[in-house]
This record gives C-alpha cells, sequence and structure tokens, in this order.
C-alpha cells in the first residue's frame, strides 16, 4: 500500500469519527482542528461527494473569541493589483466601484459598496489557512452571499458561482485571479463578501474593497478584490477550465478543510 492510500485511510478514519461526534450531539470533536491533518495534499482528500455524505454541507467553519486574533493578518499572493483600472478606483476610495453579478440569474444587479454596506451584515471571527504552511485568525464583516443570489434570482441550471479578481497573475497583464463555488457553499451562513477586517476598512493587501470569505476552504478559495460574480452551469469554458486561479495550475478545486 503506497502513502496515498495510508494518508487516505486515516483521513478517512478520523472524518467518520468526526462525523460520529456530531451525531452524538458535540460539535467540539468536529470543531478541534487538531484531529484533522491541516494541509491535505490534493492526493489525500477525499472526493467532493464522500466529504459531502460524511459532513453534513450545513457543519460550520469553528469560530473563534476575540482573544483568540492573530495581531496581525499577513498579506499573501497579490497586495496591490497591477491594474490600472482598480489604481483608479481605490484612488477615489472604490466610490466608482462597482460589483456586477450577472451569467445565469434572472436580474443581472451591480452593486456599490455603500449598498452592500447598507444590507444585513454578518461578522465572524475565523481561521484562514493557506497551504504555503501558514494561518491566521481574522474578524471580518461583510454581507452574506446568499443575500446577493436572492437578489438577482439564480436561473434554472445555475451551478456555480464564479469569483473574477482585479489582480492579473501574469506580468503582461493577463491571467486575472478567479476562483469560484458551488451553490451549496454559495448559501452556507458562514459565506460572505467582506468589506472590513479586524473592524477596520478591508486594506488593500487583504483584497479591498470586496474578498470572499468561504470559511470551510483554504486560503486560495479566498478570492480577493472582487469585480464580477459570474453564475455559471460550467466551470470548462472560464480560462483554464478548472474553476480557479490555482486551479488551473493543479491545486484541488473542492479544497475542504
Ligand atoms: N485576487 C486574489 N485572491 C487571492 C489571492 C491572490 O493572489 N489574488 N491569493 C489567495 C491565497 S493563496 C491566500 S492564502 C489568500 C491570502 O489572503 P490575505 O492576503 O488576506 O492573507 O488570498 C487568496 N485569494
Ligand atoms: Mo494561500
Amino acid at each position: 500500500m503506497n502513502h496515498q492510500h495510508i494518508g487516505k485511510r486515516r483521513f478517512l478514519r478520523r472524518a467518520l469519527a468526526g462525523a460520529g461526534a456530531l451525531f452524538l450531539g458535540g460539535c467540539d470533536r468536529l470543531n478541534d482542528t487538531t484531529w484533522f491533518p491541516k494541509l491535505l495534499t490534493a492526493g489525500e482528500s477525499l472526493s467532493l461527494n464522500v466529504h459531502k455524505a460524511l459532513l453534513p454541507r450545513l457543519s460550520m467553519a469553528q469560530e473563534f473569541p476575540a482573544s483568540a486574533l492573530s495581531p496581525t493578518f499577513r498579506s499573501n499572493g497579490t497586495s496591490e493589483p497591477d491594474n490600472e483600472d482598480y489604481q483608479t478606483l481605490a484612488e477615489n476610495d472604490f466610490k466608482d466601484w462597482r460589483l456586477s453579478v450577472d451569467g445565469l440569474v434572472q436580474e443581472k444587479m451591480q452593486f456599490s459598496l455603500a449598498q452592500l454596506r447598507s444590507m444585513p451584515s454578518r461578522t465572524q471571527i475565523t481561521r484562514h489557512d493557506c497551504v504555503e504552511g501558514w494561518s491566521a485568525i481574522g474578524k471580518w464583516k461583510g454581507v452574506p452571499l446568499k443575500a446577493l443570489l436572492e437578489a438577482v434570482r439564480p436561473a434554472a441550471g445555475a451551478k456555480y458561482i464564479v469569483f473574477h479578481c482585479a489582480d492579473p497573475m501574469n506580468d503582461d497583464g493577463t491571467s486575472p485571479y478567479y476562483e469560484s463555488i458551488d451553490m451549496d457553499d454559495g448559501v452556507h451562513p458562514q459565506t460572505i463578501l467582506a468589506y472590513e477586517l479586524n473592524d477596520q476598512i478591508l486594506p488593500m493587501e487583504n483584497g479591498a474593497p470586496l474578498r470572499l470569505r468561504v470559511e470551510r476552504q483554504l486560503g486560495y478559495k479566498q478570492a480577493k478584490y472582487l469585480m464580477r460574480i459570474e453564475l455559471v452551469d460550467s466551470l470548462e469554458h472560464i480560462h483554464g477550465g478548472k474553476g480557479g486561479y490555482w486551479e488551473d495550475h493543479g491545486y484541488a478545486w473542492y479544497a475542504g478543510i
């Protein structure tokens, strides 16, 4: 048996133990992340379907008290988008920035930052895990994605939510960062579009003016510098076709932790 199989078996055993604890009514075990291998490689992680069967999709990511906040929340990946349009918007405090929500929706909409801030918000203190081997606990405030979905009303056939970002990943200004999640994660209560970090306006280095928080998944799913949200029935025709910038470079699309 190769190493990968051993990893999978151990993972399955632990996941089942966690699910068992849930049935007994105690979430402690599931939320105690020490039992869980922190960074799953693509080979070790189970398929989305197996994960779905084991862990109720409505399970919540662990939330922390304010005393657990990291002293600083570092930046990773892009810290300042190399994009003239974005820089112009930033110079004017994003007053002219609009989030477009389109694709397979019954009503395409655009939201200003002021509009998003006036909607009911959610605040959550969660731990961010980057596959590069660092974690940080931060306090995020934002609008639940579910509220935006209810506003635009997904059309029949909408299966994925794609997040288009302002930052190009190539030196020549092409290949913007992007990410995607499915509808289950889209309506999850902890899936928010955050405009504040640690009670401050979201800093540019952490994704101003708006970034995704999809708390049960790894760091690279947490798309920063959101410009456009697109509902689609397939990820095949978007950029590299794998549902995200890092996914197009070999990372797992389902980055559940
Ligand atoms: N648009 C965009 N989103 C992004 C990235 C990026 O480079 N560009 N990096 C990702 C990765 S790998 C991580 S770990 C987190 C880092 O978020 P932070 O800068 O707030 O720490 O953002 C994710 N979202
Ligand atoms: Mo990351």
